[in-house]
């Protein structure tokens, strides 16, 4: 699956960085690509991941999914 997420409160490069490795670290999940101007995140997987993992793993990292 591929899904576009948009998350809030990623202002540079080293949160890029946090978000894409917290995501990289749910399994199943194969590319992450951020865009930091838009905050959009479109996430890559090789089976379903649910909006509650995604945000899950957005929290963790110290960011938050827009609505
Ligand atoms: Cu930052």
């Amino acid at each position: 699956m591929i899904a576009t997420y948009k998350v809030l409160g990623m202002t540079c490069s080293h949160c890029v960085a946090a978000v894409t490795s917290e995501l990289m670290a749910v399994p199943g999940v194969s590319n992450v690509d951020v865009n930091l101007e838009t905050g959009d995140v479109v996430v890559t997987a090789t089976r379903d991941i649910n909006r509650e993992t995604v945000n899950s793993a957005i929290d963790e990292a110290g960011y938050e999914l827009a609505e």
